[in-house]
């Protein structure tokens, strides 16, 4: 053991920390992984170690411990004591030298993806297949570590503005945003459905807390398959009260994205700089756009009742062009082709004041001002053709006093996925459903 300590004795040191060892070549050190990869040369081996934080090189000579690291195969989990060793041509300008390895699991057997290499080859299919696996490579682990600040940013923006954290039921009595793409299941022999989005509840609870978000899965029977749509993806859903209209929702919703951006600069840099990732600027104000500009914009008829994904494309570079913005907010569609709980505008009910935010070119968020009295929803339903019944555990609520209220829903997969400029929403979901797949 180096300078007579045991393996037990010594803390273990992250990867990331391995080069502030750089002044104290001969020192005992510690460390714990994954073998990420064993590069051998004639007279020695090169053992990368993968943790957490990075990875870190160890150098093998001594005969009977190459013979010992030819059985432990990649991916195996290990800790190494060994010597620091200052050298500028290792990675981080440090490795460890006359390591002393012990598996802390058994071989491991050849992973189905080639992890070792800087980035991976393996096709798409192939790596959702094997995404216990394929997870681990570094590039991977970057894009999901973006998200994870990325939630931090959302939940510290919302907790300093006065926001409670929510849950609401996932398994739930009637469809929210459709009657379509919804996901029936036997509850207790009664006909039930796997939430689409938290909307209903988030709006009562803003009847209870006045401001509330949720982070939670939502569902969507999407019975295509797209570059942009998953079957379970995580919606970021915030709802408050007192509002004057929509505007003041949308000045939220730039907080909201802003100090999701401030997050990952300050808690996700190395995974940041790995991915090359640009990180956008999110302006004070973010450029706006009524629905029937947009459609001129995009060069779309007067009469679409939406924004197809080339309008949306169309929009983004409009943002890109006049304001230098990677968003773009529209607003004002028309009421009739938003949900039903949208609230039209007051000087001409034909438009809402429903929004979308467009973020590079996709739409990110979608949200609105509410209808807030219990007589509106009554007649929007009936005027649409719904019936009561179904929704009576939600409108019930607007007969006891609920505000002027709004909020939003940005859907995480889809900001990650435009941030590290993924081709597949697939890329940067840990283990997405589909029309295809349920497992892993
Ligand atoms: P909407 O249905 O537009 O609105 O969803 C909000 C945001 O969620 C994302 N999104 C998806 N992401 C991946 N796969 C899908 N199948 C998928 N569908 C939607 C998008 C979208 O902008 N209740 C309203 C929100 C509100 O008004 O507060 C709602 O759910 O990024």
């Amino acid at each position: 053991m180096p300078n007579g300590m045991s393996a037990e004795a010594l803390p273990r040191t992250l990867a990331a920390d391995v080069p502030s060892y750089v002044e104290k070549s001969g020192e005992a050190v510690r460390i714990s992984g994954w073998i990420h990869r064993r590069r051998r040369l004639s007279a020695l081996t090169f053992v990368v170690i993968r943790d957490r934080t990075g990875l870190a090189q160890v150098v093998v000579r001594d005969p009977a411990t190459l013979e010992q690291i030819e059985t432990l195969g990649e991916e195996t989990t290990v800790d190494v004591v060994g010597t620091v060793s200052a050298n500028p041509k290792a990675p981080g300008g440090v490795e460890i030298v006359d390591p002393v390895f012990s598996a802390l699991s058994d071989p491991a057997e050849t992973p189905p993806i080639e992890l070792w290499r800087p980035k991976l080859t393996a096709g798409l299919p192939a790596m959702l297949d094997h995404a216990q696996v394929t997870l681990r490579h570094p590039l991977q682990q970057a894009k999901w570590q973006i998200a994870a600040a990325s939630l931090r940013g959302f939940r510290a923006t919302l907790d300093a503005q006065g926001f409670t954290e929510v849950h609401s039921p996932k398994l739930v009595e009637s469809a929210t945003e459709s009657g379509a793409n919804v996901f029936a299941v036997d509850y207790f022999g009664r006909p039930a459905y796997l939430a689409q989005s938290p909307q209903f509840y988030k709006q009562v609870l803003v009847g209870i807390f006045e401001r509330v978000y949720e982070v939670g899965p939502v569902f969507r029977a999407e019975p295509h398959d797209t570059v942009r749509h998953l079957a379970e993806y995580v919606s970021l859903d915030v709802e408050f009260g007192f509002i004057q209209d929509h505007f003041e929702v949308i000045g939220v919703l730039r907080d909201v994205v802003a100090g999701m951006v401030t997050a990952i600069r300050s808690d996700a840099p190395a995974a940041v700089e790995l991915l090359g990732a640009d990180i956008p600027d999110v302006p004070e104000e973010i450029p706006i756009l009524h629905f029937r500009e947009a459609l001129e914009i995009a060069g779309a008829p007067a009469d679409e009742p939406d924004l197809a994904p080339a309008h949306e494309r169309a929009i983004g570079e409009w943002g890109q062009r006049e304001h230098g913005s990677d968003f773009v907010v529209v607003h004002g569609y028309p009421t009739a082709h938003r949900a039903f709980y949208s609230h039209p505008d007051p000087d001409d009910p034909h438009w809402s004041r429903a929004f979308d935010l467009i973020f590079r070119g996709v739409e990110l968020v979608s949200g609105a001002q509410r209808l807030h009295r219990y007589a509106d929803y009554v007649r929007v339903l009936g005027e649409r053709g719904l019936p009561v019944e179904p929704f009576a555990g939600y409108i019930d609520a607007f007969r006891y006093g609920v505000p002027p209220h709004g909020g939003f829903a940005i859907g995480l997969e889809r900001w990650t996925g435009r941030l590290v400029e993924a081709d597949n929403i697939r890329e940067v979901t840990l283990f997405p459903r589909d029309l295809h797949r349920l497992a892993p």
